[in-house]
């Protein structure tokens, strides 16, 4: 009984990493994670911010906000939480037209163990209104299945 119920898990697990290696080898890798944008202060700014491996401890991240304006608006990762926001860890490149893609030398691991938040700014020269945040909590399903011993 064990036995049987351990291939068929080994199975699943093989059925599952074959598509993300085929994948890999043709475009970049879907984003593992996804975090939803709050939106502060009235900004009616909502969207997405997405978090996918980028190699070598890298992590590429994509924001893609909705009701943002065509202007600049600063965005960073910070430290702390939505609620209680740190210093500026990984700056990251400028939200434009609700748009921004950046790398930073952080891993996937890294920023989504519960101690990071993404926080956008109104714009360049108002940058202490903030317009939307996004805590990076801890995945609910991790990003990769362990390995069985
Ligand atoms: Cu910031």
């Amino acid at each position: 009984m064990n036995v049987h119920r351990l291939a068929i898990s080994c199975a699943a697990v093989a059925l599952l990493a074959t598509p993300v290696l085929a994948q890999d080898a043709m475009k970049p890798a879907a984003p593992l994670q996804s975090y939803q944008f709050s939106a502060e202060n009235g900004s009616g700014e909502t969207g997405t911010v997405s978090l996918a491996p980028a190699g070598k401890g890298s992590t590429t991240v994509t924001i893609a906000m909705t009701g943002a304006p065509a202007g600049a608006q600063p965005a960073h990762i910070h430290t702390g939480t939505c609620a209680k926001l740190g210093s500026v860890a990984y700056p990251l490149t400028n939200v434009v037209d609700g748009k921004s893609t950046s790398t930073v030398k952080a891993s996937l691991a890294d920023l989504t163990a519960g101690n990071y938040a993404v926080n956008v700014h109104k714009s360049l020269s108002d940058l202490e209104t903030y317009v939307a945040c996004a805590n990076l909590a801890k995945p609910v399903t991790p990003a990769s299945s362990p390995v069985p011993k």
